[in-house]
């Protein structure tokens, strides 16, 4: 046995004698151990190797059509009261749900291998770190689990003796039979999924799924849902956003974190090029920061996380090239397309499609199909030291220490291209207002509404929304007040009258992180608004774009913003319990709008 941790080795124990798997494998997160899993995943037809000389030790797998995605509606906070998991969650009695998982998992692992995987999220021996074991029945799995975490006997070494750490149990949900054969992608039809979490003891029961987020429990299940209620009880906060660096011509660096809810571009701009001159940009995390006090009062940031799990269509060397250089070799790629020279391809890589590709259902295709040749949530898993861009800071134990916040989502109409909150409340009421403009990518009669996704977190806040606000509110008191971050809501995504964005995007956003950096270090001026400080005319940098409406980027309409209060308001009341200072600073935009 690899551990001593008494612990861990009952839990183990427990969940044999419940999952009744063929086999337990203990991982240590060796080379060897990767490549052997990867090698019996090829022979059995799970996975496909790549072109060595064009994709090295690059491998593709293709999930069943019905598990591709991160499953919200199956997704559970199992709290001691409906009230504590909060409207923004879908609710189910801890003791009912675990007896029905229970029954779920009785047998679940047969004819399979059971795979212990510690893992740690954050740097190793940081004291942001948390050590998480995942209990699983799938390779691929693991191997993922390998590049999004440090995995395997560090963790251990970390655990210790004595260590506590979260336990996640997961299980495709599809034993075999003696002598029946596996199929490729294992697991369990709709109504029998469930991405359980239980606040009580802290624990993660998922059943069902492969697939991303739903599998790999390291990611939305611990650091953000389960880490969210530790952070709320330790006065820390786990949130949904990129950390990077930015350094100006004169090599004075800001560091800043972003919330943008799922596919708006957060992996684009924590890899961004900048397109001024002199600006050079580092990434220290994608997808998930864990922010805390400092021994310097600052707010400082860590990336839980030790690899990349984005997604692949729109990726390409013109709109990300440090994400395409950073996938050039040592990837799994999950249901992209497959060309005839055993590379990948996808929607939007900057190429036309080849006359002929495998599709992510491992069938023909050629152009003018009636379906996309990768699917549209298609994704790569890539080690972050991969990256081109990535920080010397990324695994700093302190973490960096953060001055500018920013805050989106996408917004065709009404927001203007950046603002900033007058202070750090202000700054949350932002946040608290953040949403997407329901658009035609889905059939629904909801087009043109917003769906409204404070921070980013909606979908990963592990308990109510409200009480989660005021939580972010509470927080100002443990930053010092000269080191706290100053918030910015931006809006990439601002279409004009013609339907055409208004705005370049990608390596011109430099030109907005520009503004906010000079405000963040006292350089500029900025005119105050009913929604905050916006820039003056002039001062966000558009040499060499062209024509740009700077107009129709930074102005409010009045009516159009009477009306988004009322919409905020009308969120606010169904969400019940919201702070009294958010209502307060909503009336106050409200009366300025009307002076
Ligand atoms: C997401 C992701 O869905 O990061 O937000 O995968
Ligand atoms: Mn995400």
């Amino acid at each position: 046995m690899m551990t001593k941790n008494q612990k861990l080795l009952s839990w183990v124990k427990e969940i044999e004698a419940l999952c009744k798997p063929d086999r337990v494998k203990w991982c240590d997160g060796s080379q060897e151990e990767y490549d052997g899993l990867m090698a019996q995943m090829v022979a059995s037809g799970a996975a496909i190797k790549l072109n060595e000389k064009k994709r090295p030790n690059s491998y593709l797998f293709r999930s069943h059509p019905s598990d591709v995605a991160r499953v919200e509606d199956r997704t559970f906070i199992a709290s001691k009261t409906k009230e504590e998991a909060g409207a923004n969650n879908n609710w189910r009695d801890p003791i009912e749900l675990r007896k029905t998982l229970t029954e779920l998992f009785d047998g679940s692992m047969r004819g399979r291998t059971l795979y212990v995987i510690p893992f740690v999220m954050g740097p190793l021996g940081s004291p942001f770190s948390i050590v998480g074991v995942e209990i699983t029945d799938s390779p691929y799995v693991v191997v993922n689990m390998r590049i999004m975490t440090r995995m395997g006997t560090a963790a251990l070494d970390m655990l210790g003796e004595d260590g506590d750490f979260i336990p996640c149990l997961h299980s495709v949900g599809a034993p075999l039979q003696p002598g029946e054969e596996d199929v490729a992608w294992p697991c369990a039809p709709i109504e029998q999924k469930y991405i359980a979490h239980f606040p009580e003891d802290l624990s993660i029961w998922s059943y069902g799924s492969g697939y991303g987020g739903n599998a790999l429990l390291g990611k939305k299940c611990l650091a953000l849902r389960i880490a969210s209620l530790k952070a709320r009880d330790e006065g820390w906060l786990a949130e949904h956003m990129l950390i990077l660096g930015l350094t100006d011509p004169k090599g004075r660096k800001t560091w800043l974190t972003a919330a943008f809810p799922s596919a708006c571009g957060k992996t684009n701009l924590a890899m961004l090029v900048p397109t001024l001159p002199g600006y050079k940009v580092e990434t220290v995390g994608d997808d998930i920061a864990w922010l805390r006090r400092g021994k310097d009062g600052s707010l400082r940031a860590v990336n839980p996380e030790a690899g990349f799990f984005g997604v692949a269509p729109g990726t390409s060397y013109q709109s990300n090239p440090n994400a395409m250089y950073t996938i050039e070799k040592n990837t799994i790629f999950t249901n992209v397309a497959l060309t005839d020279d055993g590379d990948v391809w996808w929607e939007g890589i900057g190429s036309p499609a080849p006359d002929h590709l495998i599709d992510w259902h491992g069938n023909d295709w050629a152009p003018g199909a009636d379906h996309p040749a990768a699917h549209p949530n298609s994704r790569f898993t890539v080690a972050a030291a991969q990256c081109p861009a990535i920080s010397p800071e990324w695994e700093n134990p302190d973490g960096v220490p953060i001055s500018a916040i920013l805050l989106g989502g996408r917004r065709p109409r009404v927001v203007p291209l950046v603002v900033e909150g007058r202070d750090w409340a202000h700054g949350i009421f932002l946040g608290s207002i953040m949403g997407s403009e329901i658009t035609a990518a889905a059939i629904s009669d909801k087009i043109g509404q917003v769906r409204r996704d404070p921070f980013a977190m909606l979908p990963f806040t592990g308990y109510r929304l409200s009480a989660y606000l005021k939580h972010w509110l509470e927080m100002e008191g443990r930053i010092d007040k000269d080191k706290l971050p100053h918030f910015f809501h931006v809006n990439w995504f601002r279409r004009g009258e013609d339907g055409k964005f208004l705005w370049p995007g990608f390596g011109d956003n430099v030109r907005v992180l520009e503004w906010a950096a000079k405000r963040v270090h006292g350089e500029i001026d900025a005119n105050d608004s009913a929604l905050g400080y916006l820039p003056a005319p002039g001062d966000i940098n558009i040499d060499g774009l062209g024509e740009v409406n700077m107009e129709e980027l930074l102005t409010l309409k009045k009516d159009e913003w009477l009306a988004e209060a009322e919409s905020i308001r009308a969120y606010y009341d169904k969400m019940g319990e919201v702070p009294q200072k958010l209502y307060d600073l909503l009336d106050d935009m409200v009366a300025r709008l009307k002076k």
